[in-house]
């Protein structure tokens, strides 16, 4: 049996939770894990004046995959600091350019709309676009102050989201919708339908769609049972995923993972909601997106069985209305369940 080496950083406030809870249900699979834990928060920040130490990557990269929790203490750490200090580094050093996000209503969950039966993967290009971290400031405080910041769209970087989007949609129902603004932007996004009409010449047996982000927003609002995978830039893939992470019942139910398709690094997973400052260490918060995420994360290492044995036990507790509505049930209680529930 191969043991997977996992560097696990749980980060700040309810990514603490949900990690000690999404670790409890991974070792009751009986998958061999070997989790080395890096307390890299806003809390090092402060100790220190980094969110990791500076070989942190290099640490990082004898693992065979990450597990983070969340980001983010407004109160002492502005999030631009914590985010660009440890998270999206992470994501690019390991070239982790697909974001898969999943969305789709767990048994017993409602959501808040009348739509049912969607199930929609959202790939998010996760290495460059409007998350690059180019440009700066200027004149700062004064009247003539001036801030850029520049969304990057290399060809290899849209080019290879896209074919990973086609991939995962030839692998599902067959349809992508590619989602831009390029009636605004006009360079980049213009760009980025072109290239979607080179890829989508290599698929054949895919349908391609072309919208708008706002059209989209609306769509997933309206019609979610519409859509299969959408392909979307790194902003408004964020942006998107909390749309669908709130259709399919809120944060509490969005996983997903940060993944390096040609394994030259450890990819990354992580519930896609952030720290949640207000309810860090109360026992309230929902583990499930990060149990999902961390049945992500066996998938990725090759323990498919597990990761679906993982999905399964989520699936029979919320049929069963465990964790399926905020303060319903606490972090343990619904841990525990879904731990039973594997047994
Ligand atoms: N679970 C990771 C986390 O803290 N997410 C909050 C967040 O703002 N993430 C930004 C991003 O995904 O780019």
């Amino acid at each position: 049996m191969k043991t997977h080496k996992i560097a696990l950083i749980p980060g700040d406030g309810i990514g603490v939770d949900v990690t000690d809870a999404a670790m409890e249900v991974l070792a009751a699979t009986g998958v061999s894990l070997d989790p080395v834990r890096f307390d890299w928060s806003c809390e090092t920040y402060l100790q220190t004046g980094r969110m990791m130490p500076g070989d942190g990557i290099d640490t990082l990269r004898a693992f065979d995959a990450i597990f983070l929790g969340a980001v983010g203490w407004p109160a002492t750490v502005p999030d631009s600091v914590s985010l660009h200090g440890l998270l999206l580094p992470i994501r690019k050093a390991f070239d982790q350019y697909a974001n898969i996000r999943p969305h789709r209503l767990l048994p017993g969950v409602e959501g808040p709309l009348k739509a049912q039966g969607f199930d929609i993967l959202c790939i998010r290009e996760n290495t460059e676009g409007e998350y690059s971290g180019a440009g700066g400031r200027v004149h700062q405080g004064r009247d003539n102050e001036v801030a850029v910041e520049s969304a990057i769209f290399t060809r290899k970087g849209v080019e290879r989201i896209l074919r990973f989007g086609f991939d995962q949609a030839r692998a599902r129902r067959g349809h992508l919708t590619s989602v831009t603004k390029s009636n605004a932007q006009k360079y980049s996004m213009v760009f980025w339908d072109e290239v979607t009409r080179e890829i989508a010449a290599e698929y054949p047996d895919v349908t391609v769609s072309h919208m708008h982000i706002d059209a989209m927003a609306a769509k997933m609002v309206m019609a979610p049972q519409d859509l299969d995978v959408i392909v979307a830039s790194n902003l408004f893939g964020d942006i998107l995923t909390d749309l669908g992470a709130a259709i399919q019942g809120g944060l509490g139910f969005a996983a997903s993972a940060n993944i390096c398709p040609d394994r030259s690094g450890p990819s990354m997973f992580e519930p896609v909601h952030g720290s949640a400052p207000d309810i860090a260490g109360r026992n309230i918060a929902n583990p499930i997106a990060a149990i999902w995420s961390g049945a992500m994360m066996l998938d990725h290492l090759g323990e498919s069985d597990a990761a679906k044995a993982v999905l399964a036990a989520i699936e029979a507790v919320t049929a069963r209305g465990i964790g399926i509505r905020p303060g319903s049930h606490g972090t343990a209680a619904i841990t525990a369940a879904i731990v039973e529930e594997l047994k």
